[in-house]
């Protein structure tokens, strides 16, 4: 019995081993292969690189400032980079402010759905709009203004919040020829998580370049964003693997 059962120990390792073996290579297979370099094709999408998304701003996403040295890099590869900007007017349909007794963080129901309230942010004209001063990609041939419509807010670069309303972007980046966007910039779980998303409703391949972006995560919001952004499609992707 003892015998027999050091045989079967030992058969076992052996299947063991093997085992590990083969779920190593399965592993290396199933690894999602990098996207293929940008081309002509190709435009990085640059989302709300803004100071009031970065510590210190308004509506300050934690670490916001490391995704710019990585971007000014990461755009070099691009032929065609977008730049968007958040643009609201003084009392917009997002800020908490515009409600009497609303705080920041606080969900209210509008025509629209459902809108999370934020502090007072990117308010057209203010230091808190512009882009961050070390943001420094010259070639970037369109800055997308969203969000400027006083009652609906504009997350996603291609349709305002009311799932109706087109910025644009959709019809200039067909016209460029431009089959494939690249997001990054802030926030990962917000603004570029729902460009992405759009980008494939309206027929793109959409990649978002995971390291060159930075989250608000609020109740799990990341995990969330990151979950829809696969379901529809959105390949999740590194700088690394992007040759510059
Ligand atoms: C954003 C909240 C409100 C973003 C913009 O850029 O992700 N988030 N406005
Ligand atoms: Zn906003």
């Amino acid at each position: 019995m003892m015998r027999r059962r050091r045989v079967l120990a030992g058969v076992g390792g052996a299947v063991a081993a093997s085992t590990a073996s083969t779920k190593k290579a399965a592993a290396q297979r199933a690894r999602p292969s990098p996207p293929p370099p940008p081309g002509p094709g190709d435009a990085l999408i640059v989302v709300d690189v803004q100071n009031d998304f970065i510590p210190g701003g308004a509506l300050a996403v934690p670490r916001g400032d490391e995704v710019v040295p990585v971007i000014n890099h990461l755009a070099k590869a691009f032929p065609w980079v977008v730049l968007t900007q958040d643009w609201h007017g003084p009392g917009h349909a997002s800020f908490a402010s515009s409600y009497p007794g609303k705080k920041p963080f606080e969900v209210v129901k509008l025509p629209y759905g459902n809108q999370v309230l934020w502090p007072d942010h990117c308010v057209q004209g203010t230091e808190g709009a512009a882009f961050h001063r070390d943001l420094a990609i010259p070639h970037a041939q369109l800055v997308i203004r969203k969000g400027y419509n006083p009652s609906v807010d504009s997350y996603s670069a291609f349709i305002e919040a009311d799932r109706k309303s087109r910025t644009g972007l959709d019809a200039w980046l067909k016209a460029q020829g431009i089959k494939r966007v690249f997001c990054c910039g802030l926030a990962t779980d917000f603004c570029v998580a729902w460009t992405a998303q759009d980008a494939r409703k309206l027929g793109f391949q959409a990649v978002v370049i995971e390291d060159a972006c930075r989250a608000i995560d609020l109740d799990g919001s990341l995990a969330r964003a990151w979950e829809a952004m696969a379901k529809a499609g959105v390949v999740r992707s590194s700088s690394a693997t992007i040759a510059v």
